[in-house]
């Protein structure tokens, strides 16, 4: 029998590999601007036509996936890749997209993208999956970029589903103030982001919308699976099921799965993380962590007395 391989290449550029495994996230040009303004065209015009009206989840901001309209969401699909099929398969070791979303942000709004890391769509640690973030503007703290923390991908737990509790609602305050640090990227570039990275995105403060293209890439070889947190039993567990991008179409994120192929389940209870167990995952990846923690007491006191 072959065996899988462990920890197997995600991207072509050893470059970026490297920083993906270290940081947990990595920044490339993508497109050449010509390029770039054929991809936005497409984008603006597919985000156009949305019903903002339509959704089965309000957020302050605008989540193709949370839209009810499944064409719409299946043309967002099949343009987008067509755009980027040969892009794609020079970036990363053959990767697919499993689900396409559109993220809009309107202008001058306060609309933060809450605290999370992506749903896992994989078997990990064996198998990783990531998320390919092209911002159709500039982007930096103000705009609404995503704020990422460094090394906190691979050290929580590694299922994680779309409808399970928020797990980092003690530390949030800590995150958004001392913890994230924005990306910053220009018109072309693109983010490659490890799902299971703590992430989220800043308001747009800005007087312009702030639109992003996010593939959620999965590698070819493997099973791909919808996780679901089911506490409807005595003990909570996570169902598998498999699952193919038409799936996501349909997709209601805190409804229970219909008509998936159930692989099984597994016991597994979600619990929330302190501020010291965040650092003490995070630290071998990112030891500087240690330096952005608030001094509390008198320590904190006399650091404060200093400025
Ligand atoms: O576009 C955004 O504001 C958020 C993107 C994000 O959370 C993601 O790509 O995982």
């Amino acid at each position: 029998m072959q065996m899988p391989e462990i920890n197997r290449t995600i991207l072509f550029d050893p470059k970026l590999e490297t920083d993906l495994r270290k940081n947990g996230y990595a920044i490339t040009p993508l497109f050449t601007e010509q390029e770039f303004t054929a991809f936005s065209s497409i984008v603006e015009n597919l985000e156009s036509e949305a019903d903002h009206d339509d959704v089965h989840l309000n957020t302050p901001f605008y989540l193709s996936a949370f839209h009810n309209n499944a064409n719409w969401k299946s043309q967002i699909y099949d343009q987008v890749y067509a755009f980027m099929k040969s892009k794609l398969e020079k970036l990363l070791v053959d990767y697919e997209p499993l689900v396409i979303n559109i993220f809009d942000k309107p202008a001058r709004s306060n609309n933060p993208v809450a605290i999370h890391q992506n749903p896992s769509f994989v078997e990990e640690p064996q198998y990783k999956s990531v998320s390919v973030w092209i911002p159709l503007v500039d982007v930096n703290k103000n705009n609404g970029t995503v704020g990422v923390l460094p090394g906190s991908h691979d050290v929580f737990d590694t299922m994680r589903a779309a409808n399970m509790p928020d797990v980092f609602d003690k530390v949030a305050s800590e995150l958004q103030n001392q913890y994230f640090e924005p990306l910053v990227l220009k018109k072309g570039e693109a983010a490659i982001l490890d799902d299971s990275m703590i992430h989220w995105s800043y308001p747009n403060l800005s007087d312009e919308p702030r639109i992003a293209v996010q593939l959620i890439m999965v590698p070819k070889e493997t099973e791909h699976i919808y996780y679901y947190y089911n506490e409807s039993g005595e003990k909570p567990k996570m169902d598998l099921y498999k699952v193919d991008k038409n799936f996501f179409f349909q997709f209601n994120c805190k409804a229970e799965p219909q008509g998936l192929p159930y692989i099984g389940s597994v016991p597994f209870e979600y619990h929330s993380f302190s501020e010291a167990e965040l650092l003490k995952r995070v630290a071998p990846q990112n030891p500087d962590i240690y330096l952005k923690r608030k001094k509390k007491g008198l320590l904190g006191f006399l650091d404060a007395l200093r400025f």
